[in-house]
């Protein structure tokens, strides 16, 4: 059975959760623990070197990169749906993913990480950069999502699973992007058993 390494405040682990609880896949999930300094124990560093959750361990395989794990369980189990591959719905796919985590992430951890988890570093530069990237983010997402339910495909995939739990992270910080498209496609994805469960309480930016 493979152990999902794993911890709710991380909205990395919330969207490989969400894939492996809408697939039925059978998993441990072990939580590692941040305020207890677990995630940099020798025993967890042995399983993933980069001090991160997510990790997948699937016998001898261990993965990290919450993208890579669902795509290894997509190819895995044969999950078409959530990544079709189909070049042209595939090329929307890879294209959300890696937006997400090259031009997305940064932003919304510079905001969420400064405002909510260490206020204490006062870090108003990135938490100023976080959200100056995101007014020319937020278009470019709400245009992805004109005239369409998902980013890649009729049906949600795991591109919106990433960028999804990317958006929905900003509510920690009272800074999701106000934007109608993405507002109706949040509410879309919160139809899927789990992914409303599994994220923070959602309010407007101001
Ligand atoms: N690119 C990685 C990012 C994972 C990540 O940033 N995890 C955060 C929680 S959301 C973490 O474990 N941070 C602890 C650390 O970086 O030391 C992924 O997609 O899995």
């Amino acid at each position: 059975m493979y152990k999902f390494y794993n911890n709710p405040m991380s909205q990395h682990s919330r969207r490989v959760q969400v894939l492996l609880e809408a697939a039925e896949i059978d998993h441990e999930a072990i939580l590692i623990g941040f305020d207890d300094g677990e995630y940099m124990s020798e025993a967890y560093l042995a399983i993933n070197p980069n001090h991160q959750v997510p990790t997948l361990v699937d016998g001898d395989i261990k993965i990290h990169e919450s993208n890579a794990i669902m795509r290894y369980l997509c190819k895995k189990h044969g999950l078409e749906d959530w990544y079709p591959s189909a070049p042209e719905k595939l090329a929307l796919v890879e294209q959300w993913l890696d937006w997400g985590q090259c031009r997305l992430s940064p932003a919304v951890v510079n905001i969420v990480l400064f405002t909510v988890f260490m206020p204490e570093l006062n870090n108003q530069e990135a938490i100023q950069s976080g959200h100056e990237t995101m007014k020319e983010l937020t278009p470019i997402l709400e245009a992805g999502l004109e005239g369409k339910d998902y980013l890649a495909d009729d049906k949600p995939t795991i591109a919106d699973l990433a960028v999804a739990s990317n958006i929905t992270h900003l509510a920690l910080a009272n800074a999701m992007p106000s934007a109608p498209n993405i507002s109706a496609w949040i509410d879309r994805m919160c139809a899927i058993p789990t992914f409303q469960a599994l994220t923070p309480q959602m309010t407007a930016a101001e």
